[in-house]
């Protein structure tokens, strides 16, 4: 057999597992594991498509697992495991990974299914919006099933979080010997996912240790694992005090919203500096961005992060005379 087809992919692959503070690298983990030979002519494989806590807090930006052997003729079914959004996208030849972002969420060719349902090993193939829930504010797609009629090495990305969630799908000869059965593939995704769990929640404390009365961390991540919360969510001032919102993360942006979700998300609305009430947001907050509000009324104002207020990321300020 050829050297092994992950070394190339090796050093990104290591820098992502050492960036979410993992130790294992997929084939080293599995090298152990009894070989499987391939009786039938062909198979489904199943990949997971993210991961999350119970109450949505913590959302893992990983395809478990990263990477698939499967023989030419075997399918995948990429199945959604989160309430975060994500795509399965395999580029066209020559196409670059830059060139589609960041995320753009009212592009058909990115929130919608591109291609058929056989890939052909060259041109851009997309699985639409993912998620497991139906109020992400897209037309989501629980499962996406490619066959792969070709041999060869097939890297495909998320759209939504770029290069910080990747996967490759290995095809090999019609026949070959199958080196991982799908059980032990899931065992495997079952430790990452616990794993990256427990990152969030590493996370999530650190943010409680930073967060103050004027300082609310706006989501954090380490690259893999993204809190989906403001912290502290309920927070009290007085009136002509300042609160700054830290998006305090590497990969995920966020937004500060009062009042009315606006049409375009994106885009800042309303005065920071003398805010009475009424519709204010931030515009896209990248990671290591913050925005600072001078609140000028009493009362209690509610707020959202329009991108993730439907997994639980909303806040309150309440102001005091
Ligand atoms: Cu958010």
């Amino acid at each position: 057999m050829a050297p092994h087809p992950a070394i190339h992919a090796m050093p990104r692959l290591v820098r992502t597992l050492i960036a979410a503070g993992m130790a294992l690298v997929l084939p080293l983990a599995l090298s152990g594991a009894a070989q499987a030979t391939g009786s039938k002519p062909s198979r489904t494989w199943t990949v997971q498509v993210g991961s999350e806590s119970e109450d949505q807090a913590i959302q893992g930006m990983a395809f478990l697992p990263e990477h698939i052997y499967i023989n030419a003729g075997d399918k995948v079914t990429w199945k959604a495991n989160s309430a975060e959004i994500h795509t399965v996208t395999f580029l066209a030849a020559g196409q670059s990974l830059e060139s589609t972002q960041p995320f753009n969420p009212t592009d058909p060719q990115e929130i919608s299914k591109q291609g058929s349902n056989v890939y052909d090993g060259q041109s851009y193939f997309s699985s639409g919006v993912m998620s497991n829930v139906s109020n992400s504010g897209f037309k989501e797609a629980a499962k996406y099933t490619l066959k792969f009629p070709h041999t060869g090495e097939f890297t495909y990305y998320c759209l939504v979080h770029g290069m910080a969630m990747k996967g490759m799908v290995h095809v090999r000869d019609a026949g070959t010997d199958y080196p991982y059965t799908q059980s032990q593939y899931d065992r495997h995704a079952k430790k990452q996912e616990q794993r990256i769990l427990r990152d969030g929640h590493k996370s999530w404390d650190a943010a409680r240790d930073q967060a103050t009365n004027h300082t609310v961390i706006a989501g954090t991540d380490n690259g893999t694992s993204m809190v989906m919360r403001f912290v502290h969510q309920e927070i009290s001032i007085k009136v002509g005090e300042s609160v700054t919102f830290v998006n305090n993360g590497m990969g995920a942006p966020h937004t500060v919203t009062f009042g009315k979700e606006p049409a375009n998300i994106f885009a800042p609305l309303g005065d920071p500096a003398h805010f009475t009430g009424g519709d204010l947001s931030s515009g896209l907050m990248p990671p290591g961005s913050h925005f600072t509000v001078t609140f000028h009324s009493a009362g209690e104002f509610k707020y959202i992060c329009a991108l993730h207020d439907f997994m639980g990321m909303v806040g309150t300020v309440e102001v005091r005379e």
